[in-house]
């Protein structure tokens, strides 16, 4: 019988908060170029850093591609490792504002909504597959309250809403700075590009277990 492939699509971010490069987008980005396509179909993009935009045009990409397994991908800069998020909070705060300019002083992102949404995907079987690879990760019981955790939300919300497209699975994985971006930042951990890489893929390969 011939074997059914799946279908990824997969995002990362743009640069945000004076950083001139996301290990996010970069990763997915090498991952691609070096991707085996007997595991699959994979398609990367890269989102802007905006609460309103980024799931947005997400969500027009799922429309059209149809994937079976939807993975976005954000840097939190003060992980030591590759962390697969538990939940999306219904709540949106942060000092810093979004590519649009806009400042989340605090407020739902949907009113009428859940207060939080879980992953559908299989964040445990990641983590031990990442650690098998020598590479640090864990389970992340917060995406924080930015862009990351908006898209989260928003894209759960609307696969659970959408009945046609409600056999995706999504969640979010966060990921640490890369080493050349804590060169002026003493103290705070780092993992290689090439790390990133290796651990987005070794999450990724559980996808063809399940
Ligand atoms: N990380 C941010 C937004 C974009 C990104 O890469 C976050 O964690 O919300």
């Amino acid at each position: 019988m011939e074997k059914q492939t799946i279908n990824i699509l997969a995002t990362g971010f743009m640069p945000f908060n004076n950083e001139t490069i996301n290990p996010s987008y970069e990763a997915l980005k090498r991952l691609s170029q070096n991707w085996d396509p007997n595991k699959g179909k994979l398609t990367v993009i890269e989102l802007p850093v905006s609460y309103e935009k980024a799931p947005r045009i997400l969500i027009e990409h799922i429309q059209k591609l149809r994937p079976d397994y939807v993975i976005f991908v954000g840097q939190a800069g003060s992980r030591q490792g590759i962390t697969p998020e538990k939940i999306a909070v219904n709540w949106k705060e942060a000092t810093i504002k979004d590519s649009e300019g806009y400042t989340a002083a605090g407020e739902k992102i949907r009113a009428d909504g859940e207060d939080g949404l879980f992953t559908t995907l299989p964040i445990k079987e990641m983590v031990q597959n990442i650690k098998k690879r020598k590479i640090p990760a864990s389970v992340s019981y917060s995406a924080g309250t930015y862009v990351c955790n908006t898209l989260m939300y928003c894209v759960l919300d609307w696969i659970r809403q959408n009945k046609e497209f409600s056999n995706i699975q999504a969640g979010f994985i966060h990921v640490p700075y890369l080493t050349e971006q804590i060169l002026d930042k003493p103290g705070l951990p780092s993992l290689s590009l090439e790390q990133i890489t290796q651990g987005l893929e070794a999450a990724f390969e559980v996808l063809n277990r399940q």
